[in-house]
């Protein structure tokens, strides 16, 4: 098993969630192709999207599939100027490779934002560290365990 589906794995069972991790046989790098393989509507997929604030920080806004990052939206939350974090430096902070970076799990602790798109259903699906790994979760059950603060941040694509 893979060190990076390992620490997800971990999170989850060390936060008492036990929560099923599938394999995908085929890509789930993007989020289309997760809902796809999980046979959902695209705003069930949680995207893990990283960026940069101008004083160096980390935010990680978990995004519904469907839905795009508002830059000003996310900045005002974040109370600064930001930019899509380089893919080396999500690696370095989540441990995590772009197209399977999960909401948890991560090297390095990040302030969290959640989009109230994934709130409407009952269960969404996330990156579990790989391509070709994701999970079902309860939304708020994801919210509390990212400790995510949940706000608006996106705008229609
Ligand atoms: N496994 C899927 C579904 S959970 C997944 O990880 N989707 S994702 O949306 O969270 O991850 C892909 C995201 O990474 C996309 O939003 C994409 O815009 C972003 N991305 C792709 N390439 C880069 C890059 N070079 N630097 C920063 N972000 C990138």
């Amino acid at each position: 098993m893979s060190k990076s589906l390992k620490r997800v794995q971990t999170a989850l069972s060390a936060a008492g969630v036990a929560v099923q991790i599938i394999e995908t046989p085929a890509s789930a790098r993007t989020a289309p192709e997760a809902a796809q393989a999980a046979g959902v509507a695209l705003d069930q997929i949680v995207k893990s999207i990283l960026f940069a604030g101008e004083s160096g920080g980390l935010y990680l806004f978990l995004t519904a599939g469907g839905q795009h990052v508002d830059l000003a939206k996310a900045a005002a939350l974040a109370g600064q100027a930001l930019l899509r974090a380089e893919a080396d430096v999500v690696r370095k902070v989540t441990g995590f490779a772009i197209g399977g970076v999960a909401p948890l799990g991560h090297l390095i602790p990040l302030p969290v934002w959640l989009d109230p798109h994934l709130l409407g259903f009952a269960q969404v699906w996330a990156a579990a560290g790989t391509p070709h790994h994701i999970f079902a979760i309860d939304p708020s059950t994801l919210q509390s365990l990212t400790n995510a603060v949940v706000a608006p941040f996106t705008m229609q694509p």
